[in-house]
């Protein structure tokens, strides 16, 4: 079986969770990541240069794929900045899902969105491109989570959700069902939503409301 080849961009605690799906791929050979500065090697993947080494790279390797090691979802989200260099450079940004996470058959996954180990992703639900469904998190039946949302680990998204884009949804907080979740929200780790939640919105507490 002739492997992909991939790179990942940021070389952080996320970078180091998505080398780690990847070299459990056997599809895949990971040629290195890309950062700032070096950040040593990541489980033996090595660094290879800023980003401005992607044009070099991309002519080296035509059908070179990349993947978003950067995880921070802020309101400056920089994975919004790093999918654009990705693409203007011409790498592919395939769908990472680790081999331990649950994906029902008729689930629709976006491109370049990572699904770590655990992560449950339940029948009819749709996640747009680039959103991070972290370890060990539910995304239930018939949720629509939007690009760039990231689950992070232990949430549980209650079925028929619907979250706008750039939303994070904190550690271990709980949103039940058929709850409707603006965009650019915060919901912290831990907080109960039981409310539709507003665009731009900071939500924590049990029941979670709006802070100021
Ligand atoms: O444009 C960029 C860029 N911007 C930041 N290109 C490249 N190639 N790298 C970039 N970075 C790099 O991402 C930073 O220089 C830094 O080395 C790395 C971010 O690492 P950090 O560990 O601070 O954050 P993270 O986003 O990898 O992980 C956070 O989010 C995850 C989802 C942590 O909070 C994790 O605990 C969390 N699981």
């Amino acid at each position: 079986m002739r492997q992909k080849e991939i790179i990942v961009i940021g070389g952080g605690g996320h970078a180091k969770v998505v080398i780690s799906l990847l070299l459990a791929d056997d599809n895949y050979k990971v040629l290195g990541y890309t950062d700032k500065s070096d950040r040593g090697p990541i489980l033996g993947v090595k660094f290879l240069g800023n980003d401005e080494i992607l044009p070099k790279l991309k002519s080296k390797y035509p059908r070179l794929s990349a993947a978003i090691g950067v995880g921070k979802v802020t309101k400056e989200n920089i994975r919004i900045e790093v999918r654009k260099k990705i693409l203007k450079n011409g790498f592919e940004l395939p769908v990472i899902i680790s081999k331990k996470a649950l994906i029902h058959k008729d689930a629709v996954i976006g491109e370049g969105t990572v699904i770590s180990d655990g992560a449950i992703i339940q029948v009819g639900a749709k996640i747009g491109a680039c959103a991070i469904i972290n370890t060990g998190s539910i995304v239930e039946h018939d949720c629509v989570i939007g690009d760039f949302v990231h689950v992070a680990s232990g949430a549980t998204v209650s079925g028929g959700v619907t979250i706008g884009k750039n939303t994070m949804v904190g550690a271990g907080s709980t949103i039940i069902q058929y709850k409707k979740i603006g965009h650019d929200c915060l919901i912290a780790a831990g907080a109960v939503v039981v409310d539709d939640c507003q665009s731009n919105g900071f939500y924590a507490g049990v029941p979670a409301v709006l802070k100021k």
